[in-house]
């Protein structure tokens, strides 16, 4: 049995587990990779002893009919120059009212039920699905949403954004904190301009775990010295460390149902355990700037990136129609 400093050995495979070495592509699922990546997050022992806290069913609004959910996800959505200068200056934003109720319950549904296939494995881990768009005509209208790829081309400032993945995620009741971290660690994408849209569904009080953004596209060079662990708590633990002693703001306030934020990928962010009875579902979208090339050498933080742009190799352009240009200006 590893113990709790070597939290991450159990989730490699033998070939990783072998040396202390990143570089080398990630070799199992997208599932198993966020279960990895959850075990490099610090937990507060004493807090998981705690009985969870109790809430009522998500509230169900009536659903939108078919043609005004079309209509709500393609009307823009318009941000203030205030708006985009603070995404830019911060890496993340928070909007209210992007989304109705309605089309939220109805999207949750959708996610409730693929999910629910999947809930007696999961317990109380990190549930992750994504390129559900293919499947789900629902989700599907989500993700080509031109509402929130219009906002993620106009935060980044570029005239048209493609697709990288969806992703469900369902941080299970009882299921520990996200580690910090930023995307472009996470993403095979050599640019930076890639932001993702987390679209909660359902409210996210403060215990369900809402993502928490530290503020400020400096961030990066403050910690950029910390070395990445593959075995251990030590990186999320140092990062949240270095954070602290340098007093950086960290926004981690609830989500109200219908707002969303968008972060990116230079941005780093965490979330909390959920401590409630109900799993905290979210849609997040990432999307890049068109043009965009794969870097030159993909390692296992990318995890399963060969299953979300299929056919491409390290260094050429992404154009799959995996990718589709999902905002034009
Ligand atoms: O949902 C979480 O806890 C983490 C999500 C995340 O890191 C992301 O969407 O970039
Ligand atoms: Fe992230």
């Amino acid at each position: 049995m590893p113990n709790k400093a070597q939290s991450g050995h159990q989730y490699l495979s033998a070939d990783h587990a072998k040396s202390t070495e990143t570089d080398q592509e990630w070799d199992q699922d997208n599932q198993q990779w966020w279960d990895w990546y959850m075990s490099l997050a610090e937990n507060e022992t004493d807090e998981n002893k705690e009985p969870l806290i109790e809430l009522p069913e998500p509230i169900s609004h009536p659903l939108p009919d078919p043609a005004a959910l079309v209509d709500e996800l393609s009307q823009p959505f318009s941000l203030s120059p205030a708006q985009i200068e603070s995404f830019r200056c911060n890496g993340f934003i928070k909007l209210k009212s992007v989304l109705s109720p309605g089309a939220l319950t109805q999207l949750r549904g959708e996610l409730a039920a693929m999910f629910e296939q999947e809930s007696e494995q999961l317990g109380s881990r990190f549930g992750s699905l994504e390129m559900m768009w293919e499947q789900n005509q629902i989700v599907r209208a989500f993700v080509f949403s031109t509402r929130l790829a219009r906002l993620a081309a106009e935060l980044l400032g570029v005239a048209a954004v493609r697709l990288y993945h969806d992703n469900g995620l369902s941080k299970q009741p009882g299921c520990g904190r996200t580690p910090w971290h930023y995307d472009d660690h996470h993403f095979p994408i050599a640019t930076h301009n890639v932001c993702t849209v987390w679209i909660p569904v359902q409210e996210i009080p403060a215990a369900m775990g809402p993502l928490g953004f530290a503020k400020g596209m400096d961030v990066l060079e403050l910690v950029k010295d910390i070395p990445f662990n593959k075995f251990d708590t030590s990186y999320d633990r140092r990062i949240s460390a270095r954070l602290r002693d340098h007093d950086v703001e960290v926004d981690s306030s609830p989500f109200e149902l219908g707002e969303v934020s968008f972060h990116h990928n230079l941005n780093f962010h965490t979330a909390g355990p959920n401590r409630t009875t109900t799993p905290r579902m979210v849609l997040a979208t990432t999307y890049f700037e068109d043009g965009a090339s794969v870097i030159d050498a993909p390692h296992m933080v990318n995890g399963d990136w060969r299953r979300f742009m299929p056919g491409i190799e390290a260094g050429q352009v992404i154009d799959t129609p995996l990718n589709p240009v999902l905002f034009r200006k």
